[in-house]
């Protein structure tokens, strides 16, 4: 039986979806097509696929201020989490940095990892299976250094995953800037990220980078979204997926402009762009693989949900196919440093304020951040 992880990332729980038609919200409630509804899925997904652990890339919820909506919904699903047997595990990304501690003190199921800026790492097993989970926390909404720069991971038993929210490649950031470079130095076999909300495309071979939105939160965050699903098995990522289970989609449609000869022309040319993408039939309800059923609305650029049939492990991968994995540098090390539950920390070294080494910043990334 191998060991099964549910990983998702900027959820963003008490934030209302924008710009939706009212032709959609006439007919579902803005929460069932927000954070809070595709938390439910998430969670619903967690318990029927009997997951082992649920883990959670920061940025949990929106606003660090005027939490209780959220945390009641936070307190909700991880309570059945608990009592289905799904461990959860999160980092506190630059918007949860006081809700997230206040949880896991409250709700024991709730763990939260690399409290206070310091890594942790945790061993997870299951069916005879094992994996390692580091992770690290905002200490404050404002982290100006690279927190991996400069750290050796001493490797735990199976596979090592880190769980970071962090900056990627954007020197000069304020939210925990990470260069790729100090990412594949660390020696993981898996960096599952949040922050940006544009998912990577990820799968065995590419198996570092930004989950992306739990759901798209507004019309510039297009595509599938939803939870990422790694199996391990024999000591060995066997499978690492997305599962769109978001309970709404954002479709960007492309209409040409070139050589229009009269304004109606344009409405004309955004119709037939539409009925491609849309067909007749297929627009009322269209079930995307490995997700829950989506519906058009008459704009043509969003969907939403046709009903609360719960999302599935098992159908057709909506990402890439397993390729095989090795995770394997050499035997895995004792973890040192101070222990705390089942893993251990180490402390992060102060790091150069300065002189990181990134890629350029790009214009187009800039609205995918949710500072
Ligand atoms: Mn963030």
């Amino acid at each position: 039986m191998p060991l099964k992880i549910l990983a998702a990332a900027d959820l963003h729980l008490g934030r209302r979806p924008s710009r939706l038609p009212s032709e959609l919200t006439d007919r579902i409630a803005a929460r069932e097509l927000g954070p809070a509804g595709a938390w439910e899925r998430l969670v619903d997904l967690a318990v029927d696929e009997k997951v082992d652990a649920l883990l959670l890339a920061g940025d949990v919820v929106e606003a660090e201020d005027d939490f209780f909506e959220a945390y009641a919904e936070l307190h909700r699903g991880v309570t059945r989490l608990a009592e289905a047997g799904v461990r959860v595990f999160a980092v506190a990304g630059n918007h949860d940095t006081r809700v997230l501690p206040y949880l896991s003190d409250e709700v024991e199921a709730f763990e939260l990892l690399g409290r206070g800026g310091e890594w942790e790492s945790v061993h997870l097993e299951a069916n005879g299976e094992k994996a390692t989970l580091w992770g690290w926390s905002f200490p404050q909404a404002s982290v100006r250094e690279d927190p991996v720069s400069g750290l050796s991971f001493s490797r735990g038993p199976g596979p090592n995953l880190g769980l970071l929210h962090c900056d990627r490649d954007q020197v000069g950031s304020s939210y925990a800037p990470v260069s790729s470079r100090s990412l594949e130095a660390a020696g993981l076999d898996a960096w599952l990220l949040g922050h940006i909300h544009a998912p990577d495309g990820l799968s065995l071979s590419r198996p570092t980078g930004y989950l992306g939105s739990l759901t798209g939160l507004d019309p510039g965050e297009p595509g599938p979204r939803g939870a990422w699903l790694l199996t391990i098995d024999q000591g060995t990522l066997t499978e690492f997926r997305r599962v769109a289970l978001a309970p709404l989609r954002w479709v960007r449609l492309e209409v040409s402009l070139d050589g229009l000869d009269e304004p109606e022309e344009a409405r004309r040319r955004a119709l037939d762009s539409y009925m491609r993408t849309f067909p007749p039939g297929q627009a009322q309800l269209v079930r995307e693989p490995g997700g829950g059923p989506a519906s058009g609305s008459a704009g043509g650029s969003y969907f939403g949900p046709g009903g609360r049939s719960p999302p599935t492990l098992s159908g057709p991968a909506d990402s890439e196919l397993p390729l095989h994995f090795s995770p394997g540098r050499g035997p895995p090390g004792r973890p040192g440093g101070r222990h705390r539950r089942s893993g251990s920390r180490l402390r992060a070294p102060p790091c150069p304020s300065a002189g990181h080494r990134g890629t350029r910043v790009s214009p187009s990334r800039s609205r995918w951040l949710r500072g």
